[in-house]
């Protein structure tokens, strides 16, 4: 967009991009307000659950096998609620759902499906770390519960938007329409998001590498010897790289996205939990490479690009190499075996 400027509010900055290209935007820009409004909810709810007794687990585990926060499913019902509220949603994968949820009542309007991970970085919860919320959307493909496939495992190419929340020091709505890359941070005393970066790029080149290197000895030798490289002293090559590690993939993003450098979850050839890595491809790092492909950064396995992955399952998993562009390919040089 070219007038917008920054401290704009994003329901004027919505109809605005809407006026702009109405055939894309008109209900895209409704949804994307409903996703931020459950966002704003969901950091009110982060900001007092020392306070509310929400920290902690409920004692279930997930279809993953993973513990479940109180959070994740608080979170989980506030969105899941205001895209039933829309109207505009057929199907929801949330990394807090065993199956999609297809909704029943959805109407004709219905014409949006939506993967999301509604507390990404759980582990930070009751640490009072950062945490952030990740959407992906795609048109809806087939009519009724039986289309679920066809709606669900849709490639990354297919979104027709994506983003992420950041709930940190302040609360950070990043999106892209494919028309390059917008931040709005809210302003808790006026209650609503405001334009803070627009046509957000990365880096050519970073300074960090961003991966669990307490995974190092279960890494396949590929991965080794790209951290080994990014941590070795060469003057001529600005190495080493600094390590920096959150815990949290989308404070990691946020910052590999304006700073540039590498963020990394390789697979766990020692693992068996862990073979294709740890991170979602539906709503974790098919979002994250659109995103950052707007800002003009990568996204790699190391051997295939993440948009053109074409799902088999809802929560499959996928190796994820991201950000600059020039380090997303020295990465790909150790694990094509060119270097
Ligand atoms: P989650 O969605 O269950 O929170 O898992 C995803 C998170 C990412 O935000 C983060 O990069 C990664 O898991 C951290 O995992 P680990 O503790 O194995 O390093
Ligand atoms: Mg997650």
């Amino acid at each position: 967009m070219e007038i917008a400027s920054i401290g704009q509010a994003l329901p004027r900055y919505l109809i605005q991009a809407e006026h702009e290209r109405p055939e894309t935007m008109r209900d895209l820009a409704t949804l994307l307000y409903q996703i931020s409004l459950a966002s704003k909810a969901i950091a009110r709810e982060l900001g007092r659950a020392a306070l509310t007794g929400t920290l902690g687990m409920t004692g279930e585990v997930n279809v993953q096998g993973e513990l479940v926060k109180k959070l994740d499913v608080l979170a989980n019902e506030i969105i899941v609620e205001a895209l039933e509220d829309s109207g505009l949603v057929s199907t929801i994968v949330s990394e807090e759902l065993d199956e999609p949820l297809y909704l029943e009542k959805a109407g004709e309007r219905a014409k949006y499906v939506v993967c999301l991970d509604p507390v990404d970085g759980s582990s930070n919860i009751d640490v009072n770390g950062i945490v952030g919320t990740f959407f992906s959307i795609r048109d809806r493909k087939g009519q009724g519960p039986d289309q679920l496939a066809a709606d669900v495992l849709q490639p990354g190419t297919a979104q027709v938007a994506a983003g992420y929340v950041m709930y940190g020091p302040s609360t950070v709505f990043v999106y892209t329409a494919r028309d390059g890359l917008h931040a709005f941070t809210l302003d808790p005393t006026l209650g609503e998001f405001l334009l803070s970066q627009e046509g957000i790029r990365i880096p050519a080149r970073g300074k960090t590498y961003s991966v669990n290197e307490g995974n190092f000895h279960r890494w396949h030798p590929y991965t080794r010897r790209l951290v080994e490289h990014l941590r070795t002293i060469d003057k001529a090559t600005d190495r080493p790289y600094s390590l920096r590690y959150t815990g949290s993939m989308v404070a990691d993003l946020h910052r590999t996205l304006l700073e540039g450098g590498l963020f990394l979850y390789p697979a766990d050839v020692d693992d068996p939990k862990k073979p294709t890595g740890k991170l979602r491809l539906l709503y974790e790092a098919a979002p994250a490479a659109l995103v950052v492909e707007q800002a003009g950064g990568r996204a790699s396995t190391g051997t295939e690009q993440i948009l053109e992955i074409q799902p088999t399952s809802p929560h499959q998993r996928v190796p994820l190499i991201i950000g600059s562009p020039e380090d997303v390919a020295l990465a790909e040089d150790f694990y094509q075996e060119r270097r």
